[in-house]
């Protein structure tokens, strides 16, 4: 039995060509994908420069020999490959159960392509099950909480630890309150509420920004899902 993730991930590093400047993301199943890039480029000699989302990605590209630049250093990315903790209508994905939700948004929308790979968990319904991160500023943080706690009862600081005291903190600095919103009727109109609260800085919220979603299987096969809803094995 293979692991779904490995499958997934295995079909989008395929989408890699040589010279590309690639994303790549964060969470388990990312993981995967930059295994199967340092593979590539052990095996076949593959070129190319990638940008991770996190600085957990950032050491283990590291480790196997993907060349990294900064963002800054590019005008654009050809191909993003990142997880996301659920899928939903058209392609709006909950991403930021790694905490890594700012920077993979920044990724991903400076990418001309978003390949989102995971396995089938992360597609039950109703979307808004998983809970949403949403990155604050430390700063005044309780009353940014009471704003969110408009839109949902339970706002929940995301601890370092399961049962630590200590606040968790992101890549830049930020904390993580994780919205328990069970359903999200409207993912954009959300989103887009959301981040006019002052506090906020990015929303695990992504609207519009994947191009295709892959969920791997068992047995190997692989679905692809596109942001019209058109599912073809
Ligand atoms: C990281 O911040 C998230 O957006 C990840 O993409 C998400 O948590 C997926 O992780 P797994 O691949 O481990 O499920």
């Amino acid at each position: 039995l293979l692991d779904p993730k490995q499958v997934a991930a295995r079909k989008a590093v395929k989408a890699v060509k040589d010279g590309m400047t690639i994303g790549i993301g964060t969470g388990s199943t990312a993981a995967f994908a930059i295994q199967a890039i340092g593979e590539r480029i052990k095996s076949e000699g593959l070129h190319v420069r990638a940008v991770a989302t996190s600085s957990r990605s950032r050491e283990m590209a590291a480790e196997w020999g993907i060349p990294l630049i900064d963002l800054c250093e590019v005008e654009a990315l050809d191909l993003t490959i990142d997880g996301a903790d659920q899928v939903g209508p058209n392609l709006s994905l909950i991403k930021g159960g790694g905490g890594a939700l700012l920077r993979e948004k920044i990724v991903a929308q400076a990418s001309r392509e978003l390949i989102i790979i995971c396995d089938e968990t992360k597609r039950h319904t109703p979307f808004g099950q998983h809970p949403l991160p949403v990155a604050v500023v430390p700063f005044g943080h309780t009353l940014t909480r009471r704003r969110l706690e408009r839109f949902c009862q339970k706002v929940l600081l995301r601890p370092k630890a399961p049962d630590s005291p200590e606040p968790y903190l992101t890549d830049d600095g930020l904390y993580i309150y994780d919205m328990h919103m069970e359903a999200i009727a409207d993912p954009p109109q959300l989103e887009q509420r959301l981040k006019q609260i002052v506090g906020v800085v990015e929303v695990g919220l992504f609207n519009g920004l994947a191009s295709r979603v892959l969920f791997g299987f068992h047995d190997g096969h692989v679905e692809e899902l596109l942001p019209d809803h058109s599912a073809h094995l």
